[in-house]
């Protein structure tokens, strides 16, 4: 049994507040359910896993689209999708965590320099990861790189991409890459912890901890980068400022971070992150200057409470000849494993603001912890939301991949805070934009992958996929009269074959089971007719870098049905899957991971 009951809810809802009186909430049952003050509208739908959408200075809504290989422009007037900038990606990315992710407008855009800054996976000939000496591991060099940009308003388009820092760690899972340029006008990224230790990297070790040497620095060597945030320079050089941590200073403005997807300053300069946990426990966290944020030492709060650190890249047999399982679920004795508070903690160990969501056991009728029982939600951006909207004002709004929810949380409030949990329907969530008046709010959403309904079982289908969703605060207000385009308002003049992929994509988009790749339709049908993510174990599986992996992953939790885990489960494999896994099975590898349903 994998869903949960409105029953088994019930239950659970008051034993965890039997249990917590006094203490903050401890599961995603346990948040207030609200219903979110704005209306909705499709603006646009069809693009290719859009990752991060921004405000241009120009009036327009740009976003990446992390699997299409664009940066577009869309016009929240009528919708219309131009895109502004392809790029050339691996073929490698269609199916993992990589491709065109984070972005974000030079600090004077609008006045004399019209750059862009994106975040993008390449293969770098001058490079190779150093833990994956093989050539035939499609990994091996695989990285990803700052490029900044022209941007040439009379026509649109960017031009000029020049390369500012390359060589950033890249993986099939937990690339994070979010990027936020800061009130002190340099750049911020985040780079996660490239899914090692778990699912098909389970031998490859965590680098969270890792710092790197003078001499790395010196030959601009970036290894140590996995599970960091990076602080730059808009040249990408290393700011003078930035934190030296052991005796060397670099990119890394703080380490010990899992999967760090939000990243966002609030209005007195505070810096807010969230990160996926694993299992449980995804992170609210402050970020400072040279801070160690636990990775992979704890997991949440330092209280032993489910998570285990088991390094199986240290296991005393070979790691390849183990079977790896979830982290919740023990590994085998050869496995050295380590309680969260057997880890002395450095004086510059930074617990989280807050977790989302902690338990010390499953709950009533979630005993299999399965991935839509798991108390993660997979959180994918997060905001600091100011002005229009009382009830949001102040608060930190953060999108999720898993229950297609908003959750508010007010950071004044600390780790005693509540959640409000906004469901806006049967769609992964992946990063939001609040207009400057704050009566607006656009979502992007994925284009593929497991989604819940409003009672928290598996779906079948995204209501929209691939989409740029407008809302607008209902309450009288001025912004309500600016009209969002419906979703039947077609795109107008797709500029380039790309956006012709796009318009024709917007016709079947309301099936929500079109993705621009086309990659869907080679989907199993059984899949998207269950909701169940059977496929994307076999799907995610399948792909590992090395084929014979793979096989273990199925089934971590006992339950074949289920994907492997959370990374995996919160993260699409799913083109990968349909559209790739012929290929990447011939290839004998690449795609990850992601235990993400294939399913639309
Ligand atoms: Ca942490
Ligand atoms: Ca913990
Ligand atoms: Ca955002």
């Amino acid at each position: 049994m994998r869903v949960w009951k409105s029953l088994c809810l019930t239950t659970a809802l008051s034993a965890v507040a039997m249990l917590s009186a006094a203490n903050a909430q401890q599961s995603p049952q346990d948040v207030t359910d609200a219903e979110f003050p704005f209306e909705k509208a499709v603006l646009a739908s069809g693009l290719g896993n859009p990752f991060e959408i921004r405000l241009g200075p120009d009036g327009m809504l740009w976003v990446t689209e992390r699997t299409a290989g664009r940066l577009s422009r869309v016009n929240p007037e009528n919708g219309s999708v131009i895109s502004a900038y392809e790029f050339a990606l691996p073929e490698i990315t269609s199916g993992a965590q990589t491709g065109v992710m984070g972005f974000a407008f030079h600090p004077d855009f609008g006045n004399g320099s019209d750059q862009v800054f994106v975040y993008v996976t390449y293969e770098d000939e001058t490079r190779t990861d150093p833990t994956r000496p093989d050539e035939a591991d499609p990994y091996h060099d695989l990285f990803n790189k700052v490029v900044r940009l022209d941007y040439d308003a009379a026509t649109g388009r960017l031009s000029n991409p020049t390369d500012i820092l390359t060589g950033i760690p890249a993986n099939n899972d937990h690339n994070s890459g979010r990027m936020q340029v800061g009130p002190d006008g340099l750049i911020y990224l985040t780079v996660g912890d490239m899914g090692h230790n778990q699912l098909a990297n389970w031998c490859h070790p965590i680098e969270s901890q890792t710092l790197p040497s003078a001499e790395q620095v010196e030959a601009e060597d970036w290894f140590a980068y996995q599970g960091k945030v990076l602080r730059m320079n808009l040249d990408g050089g290393i700011p003078e400022d930035n934190p030296e941590i052991d005796g060397v200073r670099s990119h890394i403005f703080s380490y010990g971070h899992r999967n760090p997807q939000g990243i966002d300053f609030g209005p007195d300069g505070t810096l807010y992150s969230n990160e996926h946990g694993p299992d449980t426990d995804d992170e609210i966290n402050v970020i400072e200057a040279g801070g160690n944020y636990g990775w992979p030492h704890v997991a949440g709060q330092q209280d032993d409470n489910f998570y285990l650190y088991a390094n199986w890249s240290e296991a005393s047999e070979p790691c390849e000849s183990l079977q790896w399982i979830g982290p919740s679920q023990g590994a085998p004795e050869v496995v050295p494993q380590q309680q969260e508070t057997e880890w002395q903690a450095p004086e510059n160990y930074k617990p989280p603001l807050a977790t989302m969501f902690t338990v010390s056991e499953p709950i009533p009728g979630c005993e299999d912890f399965g991935y839509f029982c798991r108390p993660s939600i997979g959180p994918s951006s997060i905001d600091f939301y100011e002005g229009g909207v009382p009830e949001l004002e102040g608060m930190l709004l953060m999108t999720a991949l898993k229950h297609g929810s908003i959750y508010a949380f007010d950071p004044k409030a600390g780790a005693e805070g509540d959640f409000t949990r906004y469901y806006l329907g049967m769609n992964r969530l992946r990063d939001l934009e609040i207009a400057d008046d704050g009566r607006t709010i656009y979502i992007a959403t994925d284009s593929q992958g497991a989604v819940q309904n409003a009672e928290g079982e598996g779906a079948a289908g995204l209501e929209n996929a691939g989409a740029i969703l407008v809302y607008t605060a209902r309450d009288g207000g001025t912004a309500a009269e600016a009209q969002p385009a419906s979703e039947a308002q077609p795109a107008q003049q797709p500029a380039s074959e790309a956006e012709a992929t796009e318009a024709e994509a917007k016709g079947g988009a309301a099936a929500a089971t079109t993705s621009p790749e086309g990659g869907n339709a080679a989907q199993p049908a059984e899949a998207a007719a269950s909701g169940e993510p059977a496929s994307d174990a076999q799907a995610a599986e399948g792909e590992a870098g090395s084929g014979a992996a793979t096989g273990n992953e199925a089934t971590p939790g006992g339950d074949a049905a289920q994907p492997p885990h959370d990374a995996a489960s919160h993260e699409p494999a799913a083109d990968a899957a349909a559209t790739d896994a012929p290929a990447d099975g011939a290839q004998g590898g690449g795609e990850p991971v992601a235990g993400q349903p294939a399913a639309n």
